[in-house]
């Protein structure tokens, strides 16, 4: 009997063009060659090298790799959605500094900012000479950004920025903050460079998820910017939750490449490991296991694909994004959890990835929307009520 394959058993591939595949392979390269044999040691030293990362990434043109102009790869979103699952099937770490750099921090400047913002920022971002992060969440605000604290007030034509933004990725690494704040016309966005007299970032430390990340406060302290310092585009809650379907999209095929690596993980230790006299993998229970995984799996990159066509014909809507990232985030985590238990002890250490990438999968559960969060856009896309509040 021909067997399938395993990591495409429904052969999502046949979806995707020779150019989408063509640069799926590269990052995938790129992932082999120059992050997975470092993972385990940044995971268990909680740091990441992400300058030299960014600049390598930045000359393979995956920072902001979707967008148009100012040196960006202008690739579609099915192949930005494609980078993401291979970078992720590496570690969401690194998945998580491309899509703060490029979706959050770099759309923000692209879709909201002067032309002039655009021109001092994006071609240093595209190129990883530049690190951007994205302050919404606040400690007290984070499902509901909406109630900030952090404020911008008026002083003569300068901007002067009150607040503390917590759960920042990239921020004690960031040369550019875009900080959301509340002004006496709403929620507006500042380009922030993070050398400004005033602007602090404290490091968060003793995560056990996402390790392979910078994790920071940000404070801000009187911190005085010049007028055009505003991203003039930016219009209430509605700009930075429109930065955040950018990256979701990227998360919705991101996380089940973390679950394609646990996948592939389980299968070739089921086949090796030999329990009471025969391979783990010639166990009905054991196949059970593999075989919903690799169902899950299949399912969500057809979701992912179909998700990322509607991206590219511009029909995409966050309820769509909400479908994706509550779904495959949680097939991820599944999938991650499943094979751990494949795994037995060993899948406990940093020698296979599968705890690490089950510790990570907790916190892309929770960050750019809850799963409880996705669930009520979606509730509300079903009955016309929102649930929220
Ligand atoms: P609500 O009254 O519903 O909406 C306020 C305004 O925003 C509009 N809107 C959207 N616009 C664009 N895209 C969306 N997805 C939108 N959702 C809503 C809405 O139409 C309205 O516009 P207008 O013109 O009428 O003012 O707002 P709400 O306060 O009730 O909140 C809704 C809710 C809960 C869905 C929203 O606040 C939310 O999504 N909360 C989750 C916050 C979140 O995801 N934070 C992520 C922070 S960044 C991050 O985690 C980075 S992790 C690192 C990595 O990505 O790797
Ligand atoms: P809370 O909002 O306090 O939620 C706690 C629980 O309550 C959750 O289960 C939630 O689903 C539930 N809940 C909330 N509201 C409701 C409701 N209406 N009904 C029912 N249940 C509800 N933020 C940024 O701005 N920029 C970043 O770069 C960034 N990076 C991050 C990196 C990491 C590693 C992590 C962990 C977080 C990051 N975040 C970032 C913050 C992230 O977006 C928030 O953690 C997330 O939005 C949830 O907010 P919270 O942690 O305050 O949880």
């Amino acid at each position: 009997m021909t067997r399938l394959a395993p990591l495409d058993l429904v052969d999502a591939d046949s979806l995707l063009s020779d150019e989408e595949c063509a640069i799926r392979d590269t990052v995938r390269k790129f992932c082999t060659d120059r992050i997975r044999p470092h993972l385990a040691e940044w995971f268990e030293q909680g740091d990441l090298p992400a300058r030299d990362l960014a600049r390598e990434m930045g000359d393979l043109g995956l920072l902001g790799m979707h967008l148009h102009g100012y040196g960006a790869a202008g690739t579609n979103a099915v192949s930005y959605g494609l980078a993401c699952h291979e970078l992720e099937a590496a570690d969401s770490g690194v998945r998580s500094l491309v899509s703060v750099q490029g979706s959050l921090a770099m759309y923000a400047i692209y879709a909201y900012g002067s032309e002039e913002q655009k021109n001092e920022w994006l071609p240093k971002m595209v190129k990883g000479e530049a690190i951007g992060c994205f302050g919404l969440t606040e400690a007290d605000f984070g499902s509901n950004p909406g109630g900030m604290r952090t404020n911008a007030k008026k002083d003569g034509s300068d901007w002067v920025l009150n607040g503390t933004k917590m759960w920042i990725t990239n921020g004690s690494i960031a040369d550019v903050a875009v900080v959301w704040a509340r002004t006496d016309e709403g929620i507006r966005g500042f380009v922030v460079p993070t050398n400004t007299k005033g602007f602090t970032a404290n490091t968060v430390h003793n995560k056990l998820s996402l390790r392979a990340s910078v994790t920071s406060e940000l404070v801000l302290a009187n911190v005085r910017l010049p007028g055009d310092a505003i991203l003039p585009l930016s219009r209430g809650l509605s700009s930075p939750l429109g930065c955040l379907n950018e990256a979701r999209f990227g998360i919705i095929f991101g996380s089940i490449g973390a679950g394609r690596d646990c996948l592939e993980a389980a299968i070739a230790y089921a086949g090796d490991r030999e329990v009471f006299d025969k391979p783990l993998s010639a166990y009905q229970l054991t196949q059970a296991k593999l075989a919903e995984m690799a169902v899950e799996l299949g399912k969500g990159m057809l979701l992912a694909i179909q998700l990322g066509r509607l991206k590219d014909a511009g029909t995409l809507k966050p309820e769509q994004v909400s479908v994706g990232k509550l779904n495959n985030v949680r097939a991820a985590l599944q999938i991650a959890r499943e094979a751990r238990t494949i795994l037995g002890a060993n899948g406990i250490t940093l020698e296979y990835p599968v705890m690490r990438h089950a510790n990570n999968l907790e916190s892309v559960l929770t960050y750019e929307g809850t799963s409880e969060v996705h669930l009520l856009v979606i509730g509300q896309a079903l009955t016309g009520q929102a649930a929220f509040r």
